[in-house]
């Protein structure tokens, strides 16, 4: 039998924002059991392990001339991130990165979508990510990984994969969002996202999110990225995360989210971020995101 290859990929990273302990996510989630779940499903799991992320003193926080936060091992991080994510593509197989924060994502689509003309983005998060080095409010990178793919911020990110833009703005839906600055908003509307906002999720239902979702992707996209950021769901049912934010998406609408994504069968790479265990109730963050995979890969009920 021709079983599908996935491909997990460890990301212990936590220089693109101010809380120490997400680079801890990747061995949380595999304590949480990520391998053997996703083994029950029949899937050919190989387990890559953890790319090396470099571990800059707090005197190297700021480089020349950036308000960037780690800037350069930041770049250098994804930049191998990038190389792996390309390679496992060039396999035939499934990446499934696990971080580590959000900055990851620059990594990820710069090894992704040169393997696509219209990757389509899922991004599954209570923030934008859509900050720039004049908007940003913080200075922490991982605010920024989606405006970076779009082309648009700091050189050294944007230029990750030696192409740049790796997404188009029409091809992304931002699903969950409840915490977007007034740059991201502007550039929302500036270069015309499509953002599903709590509001829409209370309105219209997540059942008709999704369907809305992946119609609008469907038929435009030649793959689908899933970058889902553990804090879209909402803090009592994922609070193991730097910025958690009330309000969000709750544990059920997400596997409804993952069940629908499954058999739409639109979903070509997927990433789980900024679970952080320093923060977390036992594990539990870490434990969502491994139920999670199992229904975004074919965990039936029944
Ligand atoms: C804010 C910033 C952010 C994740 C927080 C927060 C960004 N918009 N992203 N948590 N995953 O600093 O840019
Ligand atoms: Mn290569
Ligand atoms: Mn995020
Ligand atoms: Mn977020």
């Amino acid at each position: 039998m021709n079983q599908k290859k996935i491909s997990i990929i460890g990301v212990p990273m936590d220089l693109g924002q101010m809380r120490r302990g997400v680079d801890m996510g990747p061995s949380a989630i595999r304590y949480a059991g990520v391998v053997e779940r996703l083994e029950r499903l029949n899937l050919n799991i190989h387990d890559l392990g953890d790319i090396e992320i470099g571990r800059p003193g707090k005197t190297e926080e700021k480089s020349e001339g950036s308000n960037l936060r780690y800037l350069k091992a930041v770049a250098e991080g994804n930049k191998k991130l990038a190389e792996v994510v390309d390679h496992t593509i060039e396999g035939g197989s499934f990446p499934l990165v696990l971080g580590g924060d959000h900055s990851i994502a620059i990594g990820t689509l710069a090894g992704v979508a040169k393997h696509y003309d219209n990757l389509g983005v899922i991004w599954y998060d209570a923030h934008g990510d859509l900050n720039t080095v004049e908007t940003s409010p913080s200075g922490n990178i991982h605010g920024m990984p989606l405006a970076v793919s779009l082309g648009i911020g700091h050189e050294d990110l944007t230029s990750i994969g030696g192409y740049t833009p790796k997404i188009k703005p029409e091809n992304i839906v931002i699903i969950g969002a409840r915490s977007l600055d007034d740059g991201e908003k502007e550039l929302i509307r500036e270069v015309g996202i499509k953002v599903y906002t709590m509001h829409e999720i209370d309105r219209l239902g997540m059942t008709k999110v999704m369907d809305e979702a992946i119609t609008y992707l469907k038929d435009k996209t030649d793959g689908v990225h899933l970058s889902l950021d553990l804090d879209g769901l909402d803090p009592l049912d994922a609070p193991g995360v730097g910025t958690p934010v009330n309000g969000g998406i709750s544990y059920r609408e997400s596997h409804l989210a993952m069940e629908m994504l499954e058999e739409s069968k639109i979903i070509t790479s997927a990433e789980f971020v900024e679970v952080n265990p320093i923060l977390d109730d036992k594990n539990k963050t870490a434990t969502v995101a491994v139920a999670l995979m199992g229904s975004l890969f074919g965990e039936k009920l029944l």
